[in-house]
């Protein structure tokens, strides 16, 4: 790190020196809907390092699926992974279509019943509502006790919801890019280091260590077990001219590492969040600049960035995830530089009169009901409400269609978590009782680690409004850590929505 530090210093006083060499980043390839369908074939199968992966038209990729409200998105999804994995489960897998507001059901975003088998294929049929907010979702396997094997190892692709300029006018027209970060293991074996028997194995060492060490030095830890990757590459060069504005769509599709992304001297005009433009809560700017972008895993942050006079590094800084909690060291992306060659997706469109999210808009109703969720973790599973799932356990709670509940989220161990529920928004109130500041429609929330140690523990808290007003949303559907190898140990549960 201060090697390179040292020579971004050396790039001030020769203006716009390469000093990384890091190829320019690698565009993602594209899938756009005609005629209101936006149709691909993509496969799942071990690329030749044994990694599980997904290609399409013969590559190791996943294009981004690019579509408008009131679309479909059709996918023939064929499951060409060994019968076995290398832990012995059956290879399953299936697709999840993270945070749109689709209904839970088969053949579109269910995946508690659709599991696709090795061998198998399955067409996927996700209908957009017109009501979708513009912005950035994706899709990824969710086969419990599979998912950190396959979405750690790589397994993810973007969705953009086209529309973005009716939200933030002053996007139109500028070059947009697609980044998906990812934090790789460089054995592919070591994604399964939680197998899902219950074993924790190197992960329960961890915690054995830290939990004798009060005062653990390193909060960030160091890293040797993974790579962190941009588009595929461990750094690349984006091509940005001075005080050129772009529109960078930013997914964290690791299977449990936080990015807290940092340009020095670049402010980052945040312009959504998970998919939602900031301006659509009620009362909210339109954009708010911030010096570093903080995107847990399964979060997006979209963020308009102006390219500095010179050179400039894209770090992601160290994250502490808690006495408990797995290491995020800080780590150097890539270099913002000067265009070598035009790798940006596109431009941002003109206005289109797409006006959605409208229930998002209006004043916050008053909750209609209140449920407590406590996430706790032993030294061998992860629980909900003291229950590590199973599939086909019963739904945790039944929620009426229309309304809002206001959740406590309750952390009583010593490592954040991440909190999501499928097809559903909600809104952060408040973190252990002091109100939220800066409020906005997410669907991944940090819950912070408890206080305390040694039987005196505080639990941390969030509170949070959750939105089961879309009347498409009726079924059964999980919640769960975001932490994929957390969710395959058991931090997950159901809701069923009448
Ligand atoms: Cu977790």
């Amino acid at each position: 790190m201060a090697f390179a530090l040292a020579f971004a210093g050396c790039a001030h006083a020769s203006a716009r020196v390469t000093v990384m060499n890091a190829p320019d980043l690698p565009a993602i390839p594209e899938v756009a809907s005609t005629g209101g369908i936006a149709t691909l074939e993509l496969e799942s199968r071990l690329d030749d390092q044994g990694r599980p992966a997904f290609f399409w038209q013969g590559r190791e990729t996943a294009p981004t699926i690019r579509v408008r409200p009131g679309d479909e998105i059709h996918v023939r999804y064929r499951n060409d992974l060994p019968q076995t994995c290398g832990f012995g489960m059956v290879s399953d897998s299936n697709l999840h279509f993270h945070g749109l507001a689709v209904a839970p059901s088969a053949p579109g975003d269910d995946v508690l019943a659709t599991t696709v088998r090795p061998g198998k294929s399955f067409d996927y049929v996700v209908r957009i509502d017109r009501d979708q907010p513009p912005g950035l979702y994706w899709y990824h396997p969710h086969p419990h006790g599979l998912t950190n094997w396959e979405i750690g190892n790589g397994m993810a692709g973007a969705i953009v919801v086209e529309g973005i300029a009716d939200a933030v006018p002053e996007t139109a027209g500028l070059r947009e890019r697609v980044i998906i970060l990812r934090d790789v293991p460089h054995d592919p074996s070591l994604a399964a280091a939680l197998a899902p028997d219950g074993t924790r194995g190197p992960i329960a060492a961890n915690f054995a260590n830290r939990d004798q060490d009060d005062q653990y030095a390193a909060p960030c830890g160091i890293e040797t077990t993974s790579q962190t990757t941009i588009n595929g590459v461990p750094a690349a060069t984006l091509g940005i001219r001075p005080g050129e504005r772009q529109v960078w769509r930013i997914l964290n599709a690791s299977g449990h590492r936080h990015f807290d992304l940092q340009i020095p001297g670049v402010p980052l005009q945040l312009i959504a969040r998970d998919g939602i433009p900031l301006g659509y809560y009620p009362g909210a700017q339109r954009s708010e600049q911030r010096w570093h972008v903080l995107i847990p895993p399964g979060g997006r942050a979209e963020i308009v960035v102006t390219g500095p006079q010179h050179p400039q590094m894209l770090y992601s800084l160290c994250y502490d995830t808690g006495p408990h909690g797995d290491e995020n060291p800080g780590a150097i992306l890539g270099e913002l530089d000067d265009d070598h060659g035009d790798t940006a997706a596109g431009r941002i469109a003109a206005p289109a009169g797409l006006v959605g999210g409208l229930r998002y808009r209006s004043a916050l109703p008053r909750p209609d009901a209140t449920r407590t969720v406590r996430l706790s973790e032993d030294a061998r599973r992860f629980y909900l409400n003291g229950v590590a799932y199973r599939p086909g356990q019963a739904p945790m709670f039944t929620v009426r269609s229309g309304t809002t509940e206001a959740w406590t989220i309750e952390n009583v161990s010593a490592e954040v978590h991440v909190f999501h529920l499928h097809q559903v928004h909600f809104v952060v109130l408040s973190t252990n009782g002091v109100a939220n500041r800066d409020p906005h429609w997410i669907d991944v929330a940090d819950v912070p680690p408890a206080a305390g140690r040694h039987g005196h523990v505080r639990p941390s808290r969030i509170r949070v409004l959750v939105d089961f007003r879309d009347p498409a949303v009726r079924g059964t559907f999980p919640f769960h850590c975001h932490m994929a190898d957390h969710e395959d140990n058991g931090m997950m549960a159901t809701v069923r929505v009448i």
